[in-house]
């Protein structure tokens, strides 16, 4: 990975296109050609309303045309550049296909838009942050990954690098130590953290689950068992994306004892679930003392978050470990779960403008860059 300086892609001998929308329909479809002779194939299909040849057209102007044989495609074209010139059409995907498709035939390359982020003379992490902003599921990742795209990152690391060149080998293993310590938040930008709630049955992790997530995702049913499955949902939690998911009420110790061959197949799941997770919350209730395996569960998972629900109940008599109060159905201390939750996962959240790696590479090259720093 190279800071300093842009890494320019090579120009490819002719033209690409490719098409900047999503895919399906929208109001509005947008084709980029750019590249050696992309204006002048653009204008052999293009009949500006203005009448003048496309290519002394102002550039950054939008005009009014059709695109291709009469009665031609209704179009805004608009140059950007020597070689680059967007054609928006109707939004629905013919229109576009047909535009791209004349443009083929022309000699133009077809690409897709990360391909075309990729050949924009920017450097790799303003690229990376480009494409990954597609995949942030809340306001708060994508202003991260919004202040990686503005240089954040970057400047950060020249900054490593520089300090390496003058000799500062303690100082720049403080810093890159420093945005290491951001690397699980920067992994999370794209990808929700996993919460699994967990518990004996009937404890109310389902009800738990739909006042976590204010909707009705989960059955709630007083018969012990009712969850046999795994139940996902996504919500923000902080501004944090994350994936709620409810499991089938089976500690491992009686799933081993069932001969209930679907309540076996929950249990495990429940344990696949249990060893991806991010944060495991353990749900207790607090009206019954409790049992040898939840005992058993406390040694297992030290890490998980433990929650007392039915508190609006009286508590059972005996010892119980720290947890968090809630009662599921009335909804009280949901917000204080919640609030324990987002801390849980983000402990110390980048303030706003901080660098923060997102990706495998960048983190490797941070560990590089740390290795550089240690005495021979
Ligand atoms: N009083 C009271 N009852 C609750 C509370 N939370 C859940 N319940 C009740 O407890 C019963 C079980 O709730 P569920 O959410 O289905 O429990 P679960 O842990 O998902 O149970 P399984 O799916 O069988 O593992 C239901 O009758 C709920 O109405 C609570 O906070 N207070
Ligand atoms: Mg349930």
């Amino acid at each position: 990975m190279r800071c300093q300086g842009a890494e320019v892609m090579p120009e490819p001998n002719s033209f690409y296109t490719a098409r900047l929308t999503p895919p399906g329909s929208g109001a509005i479809a947008t084709v980029r050609a750019e590249g050696p002779g992309a204006v002048e194939a653009v204008a052999t299909h293009v009949r500006v309303r203005a009448g003048r040849p496309l290519r002394q057209c102002p550039l950054h102007r939008p005009l009014l045309g059709l695109f291709g044989d009469e009665p031609g495609e209704p179009i805004v074209v608009c140059r950007h550049g020597r070689d680059a010139v967007e054609i928006h059409c109707h939004g629905g995907p013919a229109a576009a296909e047909r535009i791209e498709a004349v443009l083929a035939q022309a000699g133009g390359h077809r690409c897709d838009w990360p391909e075309w982020v990729r050949r924009q003379p920017a450097d790799s992490i303003t690229a990376d942050a480009h494409l990954a902003l597609a995949h942030a599921r809340t306001e708060r990742t994508a202003a991260i990954l919004l202040d990686q795209f503005g240089g954040a990152l970057r400047r950060a690391l020249v900054e490593v690098e520089n300090l390496i060149v003058a000799g500062k080998y303690r100082a720049a293993r403080e810093k890159a130590a420093d945005l290491l310590a951001r690397a699980e938040v920067g992994r999370h930008l794209t990808r929700p953290w996993r919460v699994v709630l967990t518990g004996r049955p009937n404890v109310g992790k389902s009800c738990l689950m739909n006042a976590m997530l204010g909707y009705e995702r989960v059955i709630v049913d007083p018969t012990a068992g009712t969850t046999r499955d795994v139940l996902t949902a996504t919500t923000a939690i902080d501004g944090w994306p994350v994936e709620l998911t409810d499991t089938a009420g089976l500690a491992p110790n009686a799933a081993a004892g069932t001969d209930e061959p679907v309540l076996l197949r929950g249990a495990l799941l429940a344990r696949e679930q249990i060893a991806a997770a991010d944060l495991i919350v353990l749900v207790f209730d607090r009206t019954r003392p409790l049992s040898a395996e939840e005992r058993q569960w406390l040694r297992d998972v030290p890490q998980a978050l433990h929650v007392d629900n039915k508190s609006d109940l009286a508590v059972a008599p005996g010892a119980r470990p720290p947890a968090m109060a809630t009662s599921a159905l009335r909804g009280e201390g949901i917000a204080n779960l919640l609030r324990g939750i987002a801390e849980r996962l983000v402990p110390d959240p980048p303030p706003p403008g901080a660098a923060v790696p997102f990706t495998e590479a960048q983190c490797l090259y941070l560990r590089e860059l740390s290795a550089r720093c240690l005495p021979a």
